[in-house]
């Protein structure tokens, strides 16, 4: 294996990989982002690289890792530095990044992370920990007790380990010793992401503290975001390309493709870097953009996973290659954008010529498998609000229903051919209890149907959503997913 990549490395790496243009060490921190995945590497730690190169700041990012030790491990070693690839049609780029400062284990050092929260340079504490990890029920707007992070966090809210816990704590430390509070950016694909997690914030803090729920009321901004830039998760091969773009070993590369968007409500009490400088769209209202990418990018997303997946195609440009496919893509697309209230300055139909052509993108591979993944939690905002909306104005809902269909198939977790898979869905035990002992289309769908938290009335309650649906699936059960794909395009 060759050196590792650090700071002291930078002026070793070849002309052709593009460096931090500013001096990392030059910087000090205005960021406690939690959840240091691969999309926050390849989205806003990049946005707040080139923010720092083009205008500068004390904007560097604290990451904290909530369960996982693995990302810390790779990126302490290498001063917080990792390689970007961008993989477009036209071939392969290389970019090393350096906003990131640190990454703080949460699990192995609670303090440090609350130290983090509580420290007066910070500014944003902002998050990407998937939508299962809030805690939050989205009906209500109260954290749900019956999560098992948010339960730990209320019973010891001094030592919280999860997201709404931390980010309640921190503003509690913060209050305690005078200091300003810091924005809270959720840069997650939820929709109004930040009224969302505002309520969450305020009802966990209620239950603790009172004082402190009305002083976070007044003083604290939770600005909506849109996020978006499809990134697969990093494999071995990712690991190897960095290390032969680059010449150095580096365990956090992350591969992602050329399109990037962030759409932002402007509303920063203690400021914020210059994200525009890369590009970031600052507006009045995200839900509008946020809609429009939920229910065209993630729905079209989350359908063409479970029916690609049971289609035998491990990556969506697979499915983009399948004719057949390709043509339920286009028109569930089509039916989403049918949904949406007009975005000046955006024609859907570019929109969906761009979406179609980012999922074929040859040089990227992202497996079905992992979209597929926390269907339950997914599936409210980026399909059955726009099924709803459907249903209500007299619109197409078959490309809905099918989504639907496709999704409840996949939750049986056996291929056409029996071979059995995990779904990974935090409700994967609740599923397969409900599902003991459904046999048939009617049986799985009732099942599915009453999951509490799922389905809303408006579309369990209604007879031609529920028996469109169910005769899909039993088109799905009894010709295989291949064949009811091909029957359903041919429509
Ligand atoms: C995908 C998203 O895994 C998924 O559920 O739909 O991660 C998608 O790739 C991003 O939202 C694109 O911005």
């Amino acid at each position: 294996m060759s050196e590792r990549l650090a700071l002291s490395k930078l002026t070793g790496l070849p002309r052709t990989v593009a460096c931090p243009g500013y001096d990392p060490a030059a910087h000090g921190s205005g960021i406690v982002h939690i959840g240091v995945g691969a999309f926050h590497r390849a989205h806003q730690a990049v946005y707040t690289d080139s923010a720092l190169a083009r205008k500068g700041g004390d904007w560097r990012i604290d990451g904290i890792s909530l369960r996982s030790t693995d990302i810390a491990d790779a990126l302490n070693p290498q001063d917080g530095l990792y390689t970007l690839i961008i993989r477009g049609e036209e071939g392969i780029s290389a970019r090393v990044v350096g906003s990131i400062r640190r990454v703080i284990a949460a699990a192995r050092e609670p303090d440090a992370a609350l130290a983090a929260l509580a420290a007066p340079e910070t500014r944003i504490a902002s998050m990407t920990v998937t939508e299962k990890a809030y805690g939050i029920d989205r009906a209500r707007g109260a954290v749900d007790t019956g999560h098992p992070a948010i339960a730990a966090d209320l019973a010891n809210p001094r030592a919280p380990a999860g997201v709404i816990g931390m980010l309640v704590e921190g503003l509690r430390l913060r209050r305690e010793r005078g200091l300003a509070p810091y924005t809270v950016l959720c840069c997650d694909n939820l929709p109004d992401n930040g009224s969302l997690v505002r309520a969450g914030v305020l009802n966990f803090a209620r239950r603790v503290d009172p004082a402190l729920a009305g002083w976070i009321e007044n003083n604290v901004a939770f600005p909506a975001t849109m996020v978006d830039r499809i990134t697969p998760a990093a494999t071995e091969a990712t690991l190897a390309e960095a290390e032969r773009l680059t010449g150095f070993a580096d365990l956090a590369a992350i591969e992602t493709e050329p399109f990037t968007q962030w759409v932002i409500e402007d509303h920063f009490t203690a400021g914020r870097p210059a994200w525009e400088a890369d590009g970031a769209i600052f507006v009045e209202d995200v839900a509008p953009y946020e809609a429009m990418k939920l229910r065209m990018l993630n729905g079209t997303h989350s359908m063409l996973a479970y029916a690609g997946f049971l289609s035998a195609h491990k990556y969506v440009r697979d499915v983009m290659a399948d004719a057949a496919l390709a043509r339920l893509v286009r028109r569930y697309m089509q039916a989403a954008a049918a949904t949406l209230s007009p975005l000046p300055g955006i024609d859907f139909t570019d929109y969906a010529n761009a979406l179609a052509k980012r999922f074929a993108n040859p040089a990227i591979a992202h497996e079905t498998y992992q979209i597929a993944m926390d269907g339950t939690e997914k599936l409210p905002q980026r399909i059955l609000g726009a099924a709803s909306h459907a249903l209500e104005n007299g619109q197409d809902i078959r490309p809905f229903a099918f989504a639907v269909a496709a999704w409840m198939r996949y939750a049986l977790g056996r291929t056409d051919d029996g071979a059995p898979y995990t779904l990974r869905d935090p409700r994967e035990e609740v599923i397969r209890g409900a599902l003991a002992g459904a046999n048939d289309a009617g049986d799985i769908a009732r099942a599915l149907f009453a999951l509490p938290g799922v389905f809303p009335e408006r579309l369990t309650g209604d007879e031609r959503w529920t028996s469109l649906v169910t005769e899909i699936l039993a088109t799905m059960l009894h010709k295989g997913m291949a064949g009811a794909v091909k029957e359903e395009a041919e429509r």
